[in-house]
């Protein structure tokens, strides 16, 4: 019995070395193609959409764990079958261990965007699993074997230390090396590391804004250290691409999964996108204009089967089960939808959703700009209710066409003579910005001068020459697109954004 037993660890141990070597080896080469990783995403890829919703009913955003750790038992109980026919005879054990490791290979290669290297940490898994099965067997007999040819003055005490050396060793040795694994990966992975290939369909270069010529007005372009940050996390999510992954379900053809791999290896769009914030007031700060590299969202729905949808509303699910919700049609309406990864030519820093974020231009980002993306799940707004809704905002919630002064700014202090108003103004995927005005102490609109375009999903920058007399004086600001013009109605941002005209009072001297 207590053979049977040690046999039995021996398989479990010699398992557990194979799989941390194969995930070190794959962290120096291709970390999506850990036997570890591959087998858990093909998990999460064949249960059967039933139990899966079990899962995330039971375990919320935990449910990939717990699967994971399932099928891990489960591996783990037929390791120590391995040792237990390894005591019969060792190649049989050997032969299950090798099938083990072929399950992992067979999986990592079926991965959308795999080649034949990343059979390379399987081999290696395979490799190191026979040979530590092999040790372990041969320390209990030094007698037999060429592994331990010291002298046989044998007694069961001997045995005891060769074994318990062995297993120390390897023991060690895998910890080391998965901890080694999980941490090049990682490392390897971090935002500042990631190398973003170049997008097949490109922006047009930026034109040069009026940074220079207006001082004080917003960038034409929002630095990323800059850009508003609003979400509901206390601290920031640290994923890591290792692991991590993208699952499309609900009413789809077929589920699919993708890991972050998988979105570079496809055609990849760049787009200048201006996100604005349902909660920003009129004048408000949380708003901003960012290049985004991403895979069209299409692409990805179109993998998955959408023909036969009868889903009017996209929930997307970040790391840790907070859900956003999209109108199905809005999204994909032909607008610039996207699974962002790259934002102002770098990847997503972890505040704005590393590793991947959706983008939908025209929706306030409450109902759009899902950070840490997930899971995207096409269903309906009779079935579901997400985050926002059940704090009864709006499902629907297209930006409102508004406007901003940057300068002068509310209750400054203004030199006499010739100045500038100026700022920005905005009306993504309503056409874009035709024309700005400005009010000065209640007289007539005079027409702004506009900044160069950056596309109807853009913001515009203006600007108006003023020679500013002393006194009090109130400035205002409106916008007009194509598609209407910014209304004079005020609005608070609950439950579907603001509206209203900016008026801003500054004192002359
Ligand atoms: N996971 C997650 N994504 C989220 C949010 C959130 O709370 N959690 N907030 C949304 C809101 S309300 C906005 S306005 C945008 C803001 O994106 P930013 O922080 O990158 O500017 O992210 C959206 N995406
Ligand atoms: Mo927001």
């Amino acid at each position: 019995m207590r053979t049977r037993l040690l046999y039995a660890f021996f398989g479990v141990l010699s398992t557990v070395v194979g799989v941390a070597l194969g995930h070190l080896v794959a962290s120096l080469t291709n970390p999506s193609a850990s036997p570890v990783l591959a087998v858990g995403s093909q998990v999460i890829d064949l249960t059967p959409t039933p139990m899966k919703e079990w899962a995330i009913a039971h375990f919320g955003s935990n449910d990939k764990t717990i699967l994971i750790g399932n099928v891990f038992a489960g591996v783990l109980l037929l390791a120590a079958v391995a040792g237990l026919l390894a005591l019969k005879r060792f190649v049989y054990g050997a032969a299950l261990l090798v099938l083990l490791v072929a399950v992992a290979a067979f999986t990592a290669l079926n991965r959308p965007s795999a080649d034949v290297g990343d059979l390379l940490p399987s081999l290696a898994a395979a490799v190191a699993g026979v040979a530590s099965l092999w040790w372990l067997d041969r320390s209990r007999h030094p007698e037999t074997g060429a592994a331990n040819s010291a002298p046989a003055v044998e007694g069961a005490g001997t045995n005891r230390r060769t074994v318990l050396v062995a297993a120390g060793v390897l023991t060690a040795a895998a910890a080391v090396m998965g901890g080694a694994g999980r941490w090049i990966t990682s490392y390897r992975t971090r935002p500042e590391n990631v190398q973003l290939p170049a997008a097949k369909d490109a922006a047009k270069a930026l034109p040069a804004g009026l940074d220079d010529r207006v001082p004080g007005i917003s960038p034409f372009r929002t630095p990323t250290a800059d850009f508003y940050r609003v979400d509901t996390r206390l601290s920031l999510p640290v994923v890591s691409i290792d692991g991590w992954s993208l699952t499309i379900d609900g009413d789809v053809d077929n589920e699919v999964t993708f890991t972050f791999d998988d979105l570079l290896a496809m055609d990849l769009i760049e787009r200048d996108i201006t996100l604005t914030c349902v909660s920003n007031d009129i004048g408000g700060k949380y708003i901003g204009a960012a290049r985004w590299l991403g895979v069209p969202l299409k692409t990805l729905l179109d993998k998955a089967g959408i023909d036969n949808t009868r889903a009017d509303q996209i929930v997307s699910t970040d790391v840790d089960g907070m859900t956003i919700g999209t109108p199905f049609d809005l999204a994909t309406d032909g607008r610039d939808a996207m699974i962002a990864v790259g934002m102002n030519g770098a990847a997503l820093p972890r505040e704005h959703g590393f590793p991947a974020r959706m983008i939908v231009p025209g929706l306030y980002g409450f109902i759009s700009a899902t950070k840490w993306i997930t899971r995207i799940t096409l269903t309906t707004y009779a079935d579901t209710d997400v985050y926002w809704t059940q704090r009864d905002w709006a499902t629907d919630a297209p930006i409102k066409i508004s406007s901003r002064i940057d300068t002068p700014k509310p209750l400054s202090t203004v030199k006499k003579g010739r100045t500038v108003i100026g700022g920005v103004a905005w009306a993504q995927h309503q056409g874009g910005i035709d024309k700005v005005e400005v009010r000065i102490d209640g007289s007539a609109w005079q027409e702004a001068r506009l900044g160069p375009s950056g596309g109807q999903d853009y913001w515009r920058q203006w600007y108006l020459p003023w020679t500013a007399e002393p006194g009090q004086h109130s400035l205002a600001v409106r916008a007009v697109s194509s598609q209407g013009d910014q209304t004079a109605v005020r609005a608070t941002p609950f439950p579907d954004g603001s509206s209203g005209i900016q008026e801003v009072v500054v004192t002359v001297e």
